[in-house]
């Protein structure tokens, strides 16, 4: 009779740990990170407005002076493929994915971010000479993975706000 209840009680109390765990990482864990400011986004409706609109794109100043420039990845491409960013101005990158996990890289620099689905990951880098620069994934993603780029444009300052949006987010066929 002691023997059962001492077997009841452990499989109570392992059965209540389950449960706590479960809690613990499906309900606690993903409600404080969006408490946190969470970074998080629904990959599935980046495009239909928010943040990641199609028109909220590219590089933009913000009123301080400073450079945001937003994209999404996604097999096997960048949006925008191609954007512009003025030289020497600390530029935010804000990157989500719309399916896999990329990584995006600046190339001949050390700037590599991943992209993650579900999520808006944060970078800053600022570039100290004008010029061209590709910007390859990689993070193997799928079949496309190789042929996976976006190309930056880094033009001097004073050339930077005379360019409207359109012109930010499109630099020509590259
Ligand atoms: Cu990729």
């Amino acid at each position: 009779m002691q023997a059962r209840s001492i077997q009841f009680a452990i499989g109570i109390a392992l059965l209540a740990c389950t449960i706590l765990a479960t809690r613990v990482y499906e309900v606690d864990a993903p409600l404080w990170r969006l408490l946190q400011g969470g970074n998080l986004i629904d990959s599935a409706t980046l495009h239909l407005g928010g943040e990641f609109a199609e028109s909220n794109l590219g590089s933009q100043r913000d009123p301080d002076g400073s450079i945001t420039l937003r994209m999404i990845a996604q097999q096997y491409d960048f949006v925008p493929s191609c954007v512009v960013v003025p030289v020497q101005v600390s530029v935010h990158l804000r990157i989500t994915s719309a399916d896999a996990v990329h990584v995006l890289t600046i190339a001949n620099t050390n700037v590599a971010v991943k992209a993650v689905p579900g999520k808006i990951s944060d970078s800053f880098f600022e570039l100290d000479h004008t010029g061209e620069f590709d910007l390859p994934c990689r993070e193997f993603c799928g079949a496309g993975h190789y042929a996976m780029r976006a190309h930056l444009v880094v033009v001097p300052q004073s050339q930077f706000p005379s360019l409207g949006p359109a012109e930010r987010a499109v630099c020509g066929a590259k």
